[in-house]
């Protein structure tokens, strides 16, 4: 191994990992296990969180539940007999994430309550310097794994700073805060409101959902599995895998409307609006909630429980845009003034914008917020990025869907950059980098395809469009395509330097 003798690295309070993988969510744990299983050991993970499981840890909110099938939404190596119904809820989640971190052995390369504030590349000693709340690190490689729906996004509204009531966001749910019988509003109809939403509203003495966009919903086939069929998961060979596959093949063909062709979305909307008519029987109340875009453009949403919810006494759907906030109270452009002891804001998260794109500092001193204010927020197979040697992304640009299952591109993304570390080990190359011609090239065939799908031509905002209006979140095609296009670490698109012989 390369005979480091920075002087970073020579103090001791400085540690050093070959690799070192920042986020322990699905991405990064499955990364660990991975390198774990390859007898890569020296790789270390950071995680801010004080347990593993990401975006499972992280959103407790009541009826936090998958909109994925769990056969589906698991590792392929390591398949749930166990899973209790057919979408599971947060808790079952986050205890799968929590069981195979243990069964694979992997916890003892964590440091938890680790936030990590900063990561520059050296160009002189050919390695990343990490700074965090638990010290300084350093690394040949970084894989950043922070996910993109991490940072809850706080809107910037008039006075929410002088409200005096409980609030919080719907991704850091305060449950000492009890809401029974209390007047609440929620700000947002996204896909955590729309569970908040008929958790709460029984309990609640009052509850304003204030609607910025109406979303489509669809039905949500959930339902407890019979003990019959959790036998036969466990019992009978193959059984599982065969489920797991209908599920998937199901989930693929969505991508023929949202991708290829946008106008076979509307016998998804007719089957949206055929539901809407059915559980919203107050006109008024229906014109509300009526979307104005195609189907497809944003998340489509699941829910049998929604409508019901704002169909109640005690639930107001307001639509006027919200003018300020006071200290016990909302106000909209229209003047009304709605009283509330408790607000819940369930608008997102930065995606696009994520601060923690400020704290990356490319081999030129840029940092990864200003590159991307440049070009847009472009990878290179959601893996790399130009000006960036040496630095993996999981779940970097691109990589996004909106039909099936993240464990399935996380696990394509997996085979990529291992095959990278192993690619480096074996060429002995001290620096790897995309090359921008590839990366460019990458973007342009992406961008062609993407301006025909439903995200680009259904006439809405979403998340999923940069400042730029480029949608640089989601992935274009089936998912096994992407599976195919990350299979072996393409090399040859990469700029590479080899270590000086005294290092070697
Ligand atoms: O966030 P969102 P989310 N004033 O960004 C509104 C995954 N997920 O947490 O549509 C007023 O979708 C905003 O309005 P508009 C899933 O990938 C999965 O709900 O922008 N309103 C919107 O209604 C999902 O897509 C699961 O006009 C404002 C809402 O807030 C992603 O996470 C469950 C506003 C934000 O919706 C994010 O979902 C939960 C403002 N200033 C989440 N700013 C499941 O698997 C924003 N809004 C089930």
């Amino acid at each position: 191994s390369r005979k480091v003798t920075d002087k970073a690295v020579g103090d001791r309070s400085v540690r050093h990992a070959k690799t070192i993988i920042i986020g322990s969510g699905f991405a990064g744990l499955g990364l660990a296990i991975r390198l774990s299983q390859q007898g890569r050991n020296d790789y270390l993970v950071l995680e801010r969180g004080s347990d593993v499981g990401g975006t499972w840890r992280d959103n407790t909110y009541p009826g936090a539940a998958c909109d994925v099938p769990s056969h589906l939404y698991s590792y392929s190596f390591a398949l749930n007999p166990n899973w209790s119904r057919s979408f599971s809820r947060q808790g079952e989640i986050q205890s799968y994430i929590q069981g195979v971190a243990k069964k694979y052995n992997v916890l003892d390369k964590h440091i938890f309550d680790c936030d990590v504030t900063g990561a520059r590349w050296n160009n002189d000693t050919a390695q990343w310097e990490i700074t965090s709340s638990k010290g300084a690190f350093t690394a040949d490689t970084v894989v950043s794994a922070v996910g993109a729906l991490c940072e809850p996004n706080l809107p910037d509204i008039k006075g929410i700073n002088t409200f005096e009531g409980e609030i919080f966001h719907s991704a850091r749910w305060n449950h000492d805060a009890d809401l029974t019988g209390k007047r609440v509003a929620i700000i947002g109809t996204g896909a955590s409101a729309i569970q908040i939403v008929p958790s709460i509203a029984p309990q609640v003495a009052k509850l304003d959902v204030y609607q910025r966009t109406a979303p489509w919903l669809l039905p949500r086939m959930d339902r407890p599995y019979l003990k019959a069929e959790r036998l036969a998961f466990k019992y009978v060979p193959g059984v599982q895998r065969l489920s797991r596959a209908a599920i998937y093949a199901a989930r693929e063909t969505q991508v023929v409307g949202l991708a290829k062709f946008p106008a076979l979305m509307q016998g998804f909307q007719l089957l949206a609006k055929a539901k809407l008519q059915y559980e919203v029987r107050d006109p008024e109340l229906r014109k509300k909630v009526t979307p104005d875009f195609r189907i497809g453009c944003k998340r489509m949403l699941i829910s049998n429980e929604y409508y019901p919810a704002l169909s109640r006494d005690n639930v107001d759907v307001v639509t006027d845009g919200i003018r300020e906030i006071r200290a016990g109270s909302i106000v909209t452009k229209d003047g009304t003034e709605r009283e509330i002891d408790a607000l819940i804001v369930a608008t997102g998260f930065h995606v696009t914008d994520s601060p923690t794109y400020e704290t990356i500092t490319g081999k030129d001193g840029r940092t990864l917020s200003e590159v991307f204010d440049e070009i847009g927020q472009q990878g290179y197979k959601g893996a790399a990025i130009a000006n960036f040697p040496n630095m993996f992304f999981l779940l970097g640009p691109n990589v996004g869907l909106g039909h099936t299952s993240m464990v399935y591109m996380i696990e394509s993304q997996i085979n990529y950059i291992s095959d990278a570390l192993a690619t480096v080990d074996r060429l002995g190359l001290r620096t790897v980098e995309v090359r921008r011609d590839a990366q460019d090239s990458y973007n342009k065939e992406l961008q062609a395809k993407l301006s025909k799908t439903v995200w680009n031509t259904g006439g809405c905002a979403s998340w999923y469009l940069d400042k730029h209006g480029n949608n640089t979140t989601l992935w274009p095609d089936f998912t096994f395509q992407f599976r195919r296009l990350t299979k072996h670490f393409d090399v040859s698109a990469y700029a590479t330097t080899t270590a000086p012989a005294e290092l070697k």
